[in-house]
Formats: C-alpha cells, structure tokens, sequence
C-alpha cells in the first residue's frame, strides 16, 4: 500500500531516470539485465515500473537474492564476518581482504588442530574469497582503488579510525564510486566513548544486558549468545540490504553505522520496557515480586523469569543430579492452566482463587514452579516436551552444544552444516538460519589466506599475467618476511 503511493507519487521524468540508472550496471559476473517490458504494469509489478515481470524459471533456480551485489569485506574477528559470511549465504560474492601473512587474527585464535584455521574463523568465514593486500603499501592502495570501483559495498570494522588512517575516508570511497555502501561496527556511536575498542563482552555490558542477566543475589552475567558480536552483524546486514534498496531509487551510496552498545539495546529492549514499567509500580512478573523483595532504581536480574507476561521458569528433570542439561524450560501460559493443574496433579488449583488466575498465581510462582518440578524431575526433558506438546503447553528442553550437532533435523534443514576444509577435514557451521523459498543457501568453506588473490586480481580487477607478477615482487601482496627472503 505504502509503496503504491510513493510509486504513484513520483512525476513520469523521476521513474524514466531510474530505469535508466539501473540499466547500466557492468560487469562479467553481473546477473544479466532484465529489461522492464512496457506492457507490464500493476498488479504485476507493484506500482513499480522498473521491476521486471514474475520470472518464470522453477522456485530456487532464478538465482540467488544478493546475486550480483559484491562485497568488499574488510572485516575481521567476529562481528563484521557474521555480516559478510550472511551476504554471502544470501549469494553476494565476498571479497575477504586480508593482511600479507597475518590475516583476520582469529584464523590463528582458539586453534584446536595444528597448522589449521580455527573454527572461530572457519565457522565465520564461509562463502568468502581471500585476496591479501597491504593496504598502506602504495601498489596495494592502487588495487584497493580498483576493489571500490568494482564492489557494491565495503564493510569493515576496524578500531575507530583505522579506516581513514588507510586513506580509506567516505569522502575518497564516495568520489571513487559514489554507489558505494560504507557499511561500519563500531562499539560505540558518536559520544564520549566513540574512540573506543570494544570486544562482546563489553557490548553486552553497555548495552544493558549484563544488568539484567543472572540472579539476583549474583553478579552481572554474560550470555553465551554473541548479541554483541554476531547480534551487531546482523544488524549491520539489514542496514546494507536496506541501503541496497535504497540505492535503486537514488543511485547513489551512503555510509551504514551500527554500534555495538545500540546492537545489544535493541535486542534488550524488553528490559528499558521493564525499566519505565517500574516507575508504575512493582514488575509483578518477576519472582522477586512474589518473594516479597522490593525492587531498587532499575530493572534488577531476574534469573530464569520469563521476558513475557506470561511466568515461567527452569525446572529440573529426570536424570539432572549427573546431567548438566537436565532442565526445561516451563511456561504456565494462562490459557492451558487447566491442562497443566491436570498433569501435575493439582486438578484442585483450577479453582481454587489461590491458583486460578493469573495475578492469583503471581505472589505463589516459586511454589507453583517447585510442585512442577516435582512432577517435571520424573521425566527426561524430551519426555517433557513430548507430554507437555499434546497439551499445547510451551516447553522447551535445555539443549547441550553436543546434542545440537547430533540433532538430525537441524542437519536436514541446513541449519547445521558439516563442511568439508582441505587442511582440517571435515567441520560443523551453523548453516543460513533464514530460510527463503526462492533463494537457497548453498554453505561452502572459509578461503584459505589469499587463496584467491592471482583469481581476483587477474579475473575480477583484468590486471594482466605481467602486471600481476609485478604485484607480486613489489611486496603488496606477500608478507614482509618474503620480500626479505627475494632480497637477499
Ligand atoms: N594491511 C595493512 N594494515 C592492515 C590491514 C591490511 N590488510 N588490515 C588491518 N590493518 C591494520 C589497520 O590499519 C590497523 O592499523 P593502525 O591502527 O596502525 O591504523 C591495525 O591493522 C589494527 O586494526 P584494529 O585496531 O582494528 O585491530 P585491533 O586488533 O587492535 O582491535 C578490535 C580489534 C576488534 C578491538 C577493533 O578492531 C574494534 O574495536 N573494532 C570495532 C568494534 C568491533 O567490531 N568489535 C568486535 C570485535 S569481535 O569480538
């Protein structure tokens, strides 16, 4: 609806320019144009004249959603190669530029098989093409000149600043191809901490996270999730596809800035929700509220309390004095309580005005959670969930590491993936958790440090066999050790 109107907004002139502007995209590995056929217009295309008809090719042979979008991925350590590695499931092609010798530093961090790249790097790095460049050596700034001419987006995140003391500013990269999206993690946004480094667990902490996770009489906790790192990818992946977008209607690029402190906000916002909801009173929810605990200033832990409104807790099961992951997770949604008093035992509490509604329940919730437990510890956690499931009541076992990368239906739909590396065999990454029925993930290996660097150069940039060794001897794309090797 939204769209008709802009559409329908637009003077004639406007739109004939954009055709225009879309149609002179180059490039060998380009998807080939299709031309809009005049005789198209609405319901077909939407109100947009520009877009093609409704391909006819069979669904998930029409090409890739981000085919034809190239990335100029200079990123590194976690949170840019979440973003980059998702471009490119989503079928841009990734041009992974590494230091000479050195490389993203995680290809050498928490290294488990000797001689290989860690699976922090491996399982981060898929779908990518390797070219090393020295980007302070003057022929290496050269080929990167090149590398923003032919790429569609940059994506980097470098301490604050590294980019430009490269030479790398916006106001180059805009006058060296003014389509270019500049497409940045930093930890903070503008403000007093913008200079600053910033690593996951930092994130979490500034971002509001730490504060409210753990138990209340506890310190603050960090989450194994990597809502910081990974968190800030992805949102990092939304701005470019969004930029992306955008740059069909203007032509023209623009610079994409997540922090990481704002990343990990957005992902707690339930807790600035909580936050306002307390000068209103006591957050009923929480077990603390029940346990007669007044509540401080801010929102505090709230342990294993559910996020919603509707209570639930963690409750031991079968076999949990030798099993560290013996647990499920317990909602009590109010529509199945029925369900619920019936299957603990307690057929009582539907009507009992103690138990039967839910602020009723609420000052009770620790003793409600402990006769589920009892009932809950008779049963494996997948029982648990068998049961609970007939009954549409939420469970959720507990699942460990291990049973994830055993669990086959995860394998079948691509969310694990095992990937075959030529020095360290065979490994698991978490395959595209977006699933599209028109664009399907194919999951291929981390590049190997500068694996592609002649293919890059010579295919994608045309520098020829003689430019290309010329390249090489000049030393901006070998490490430093070598070119003391082929002087002396
Ligand atoms: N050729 C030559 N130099 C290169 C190069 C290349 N191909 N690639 C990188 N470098 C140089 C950079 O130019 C920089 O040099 P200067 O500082 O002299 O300008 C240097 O390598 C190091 O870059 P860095 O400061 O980004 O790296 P670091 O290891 O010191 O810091 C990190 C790492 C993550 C703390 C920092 O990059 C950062 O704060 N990034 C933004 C936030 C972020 O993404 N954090 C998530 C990290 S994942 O947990």
């Amino acid at each position: 609806m939204a769209r008709r109107k802009v559409a329908a907004a637009k003077p004639k002139k406007v739109v004939k320019s954009i055709i225009k502007k879309r149609s002179v995209r180059t490039g060998t590995n380009r998807p080939a144009q299709i031309k809009a056929d005049p005789k198209v217009t609405a319901p077909y295309n939407n109100g947009w004249p520009e877009l093609p008809p409704p391909s006819t090719e069979p669904w998930g042979q029409a090409g890739k959603a981000l085919e034809g979008v190239r990335i100029l991925d200079f990123t590194h350590v976690q949170s840019g190669p979440t973003c980059t590695q998702l471009l490119g499931y989503m079928g841009a092609e990734c041009i992974k530029v590494e230091r000479p010798g050195v490389g993203d530093i995680t290809r050498g961090q928490l290294r488990d098989v000797k001689g290989a790249d860690s699976l922090y790097f491996t399982m981060l790095n898929g779908n990518k093409r390797s070219i090393t460049i020295d980007s302070k050596h003057p022929k290496g700034k050269e080929i990167l000149e090149r590398l923003i001419k032919h790429c569609d987006v940059l994506v980097e995140n470098f301490a604050p600043g590294a980019l430009d003391r490269m030479g790398l500013t916006w106001d180059y990269i805009h006058k060296t191809n003014p389509r270019m999206i500049v497409a940045s993690v930093k930890g903070f946004g503008p403000g007093p901490y913008e200079d600053c480094k910033v690593y996951e667990n930092i994130a979490q902490c500034a971002g509001g996270s730490a504060s409210t996770t753990g138990f209340r009489e506890g310190p603050p906790l960090v989450t194994g999730a990597q809502i910081g790192d990974s968190g800030t990818g992805l949102h990092l992946a939304f701005g470019i596809v969004t930029a992306l977008y955008q740059r069909m209607r203007t032509g023209r690029g623009q610079r994409v800035l997540c922090a990481m402190q704002d990343g990990v906000l957005n992902l707690a916002r339930v807790k600035l929700r909580d936050q306002q909801r307390l000068t209103h009173g006591p957050l009923t929810e929480y077990s603390q509220y029940g346990e007669g605990i007044a509540f401080g200033k801010a929102v505090p832990r709230a342990g294993n309390d559910s996020g919603g409104g509707q209570p639930g807790w963690i409750l031991k099961c079968k076999g949990w004095e030798t099993d560290p992951d013996a647990y499920t997770y317990f909602i009590t949604q109010a529509p199945v309580w029925g369900a619920i008093c019936d299957l603990i035992g307690k057929p009582e509490w539907k009507t009992d005005p103690d138990y039967a509604t839910p602020p009723a329940r609420l000052p009770r919730l620790r003793h409600i959670f402990n006769t589920i437990e009892a009932w809950t510890t008779t049963m494996t956690k997948f029982e648990v969930m068998e049961i609970c499931n007939k009954h549409d009541i939420p469970v959720g076992p507990i699942l460990s590491m291990n049973e994830i990368a055993e669990d086959q239906s995860l394998r079948a739909t691509g969310t694990v993936v095992e990937v075959d590396h030529p020095i360290r065999g065979k490994y698991l990454t978490v395959g595209n958790p977006v699933k599209m029925s028109d664009s399907l993930t194919e999951v291929r290996r981390a590049p190997l440090l500068g694996e592609h660097t002649e293919q890059i150069l010579t295919e994608a940039l045309g520098y020829s066999a003689e430019e290309y060794a010329a390249i090489k001897a000049s030393g901006a794309i070998t490490p430093p050790e070598k070119k003391e090797t082929e002087a002396a």
